[in-house]
């Protein structure tokens, strides 16, 4: 099934494609744009305009693999990764209410190029968000979120039901449907405080010449804005 799932992929390469999770599968195709979806299905929250599915793929209860193909249009040269899982009934469509409980820490992806690229991401163990435990028979959605540069989401899910590591019904993790591809890099994110909460380091300003002065080292990358925010002091 995994095999046919990057024939079709491969055959609409140049489409304005998004996000693909290729292992454990994916609700559906959510590539399309039409006057129902203008801006594009997969901008759509929480699962790219999909609504819960009912064929299930098989998932461990340990956690498992997760991978996608995050090239597929255009902005993406970098992106936020985030990988989430919902659990529950109570969403409208009968699914999760909502895909709250984050099973990574989010991560950077360094595409080739700002154009559309090929290329998979392989997570090969997620585990289970911090403190949940499931057990076989129980039902999930996994949903893969990416940031685009200009910060909007790009969103796709799959719906799964647990089993017991080994369950023969488990389709197998192997090189060929989970792998990092020598073209994408990743990086982590790391916070760094600039003004903790409750300091009043950075608060007051002696004049609005020296709030244009700390924009400054903001906005370096804005000659045009920067010159007007001179022009006002
Ligand atoms: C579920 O069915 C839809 C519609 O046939 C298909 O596009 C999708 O790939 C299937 N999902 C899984 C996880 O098999
Ligand atoms: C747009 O595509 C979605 C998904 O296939 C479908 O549910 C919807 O009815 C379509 N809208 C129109 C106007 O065709
Ligand atoms: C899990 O989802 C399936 C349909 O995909 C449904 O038939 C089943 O009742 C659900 N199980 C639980 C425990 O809610
Ligand atoms: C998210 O969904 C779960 C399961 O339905 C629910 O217990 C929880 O309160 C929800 N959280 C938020 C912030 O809505
Ligand atoms: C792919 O890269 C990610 C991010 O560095 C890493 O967590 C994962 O283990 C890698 N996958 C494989 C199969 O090595
Ligand atoms: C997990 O549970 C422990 C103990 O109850 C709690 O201290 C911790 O905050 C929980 N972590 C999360 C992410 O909910
Ligand atoms: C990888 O696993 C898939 C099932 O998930 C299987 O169809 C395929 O033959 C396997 N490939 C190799 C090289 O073992
Ligand atoms: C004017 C001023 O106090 N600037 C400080 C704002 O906070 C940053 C990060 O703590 C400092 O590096 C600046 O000196």
């Amino acid at each position: 099934m995994m095999s046919s799932l990057f024939l079709i992929i491969a055959a609409s390469t140049l489409a304005a494609a998004h996000t693909i999770i290729t292992y454990p599968g994916w609700r559906g195709d959510n590539l399309i744009s039409n006057s129902t979806f203008p801006y594009g299905m997969q901008w759509m929250y929480p699962c790219g305009g999909m609504p819960l599915t009912t064929n299930r793929t098989y998932w461990p209860t340990t956690g498992g693999a997760v991978a996608f193909q995050p090239g597929w249009f255009q902005g993406h040269s970098t992106a936020f990764l985030y990988v989430n899982l919902g659990i529950g009934s109570d969403g409208p469509d009968g699914g999760p209410l909502n895909m709250s409980l984050p099973m990574v820490p989010p991560f950077q992806l360094l595409g080739p190029s700002n154009n559309p690229f090929p290329g998979t991401v392989c997570l090969p163990q997620v585990p289970l968000p911090t403190n949940l435990t499931v057990k076989a028979g129980d039902n999930a959605t996994i949903q893969v979120v990416e940031i685009a540069q200009h910060g909007a989401a790009l969103f796709s899910c799959v719906d799964i039901i647990f089993v017991e590591p080994g369950d023969s019904r488990l389709a197998e993790v192997n090189e060929t449907n989970c792998l990092n591809s020598t073209e994408l890099g990743f990086a982590e994110l790391y916070t760094i405080t600039t003004k903790a909460v409750g300091s009043t380091a950075n608060a007051t300003l002696s004049s609005a010449t020296s709030l244009v002065r700390s924009s400054s080292s903001w906005l370096g990358y804005t000659p045009l804005l920067l010159g007007a925010l001179w022009f006002l002091a």
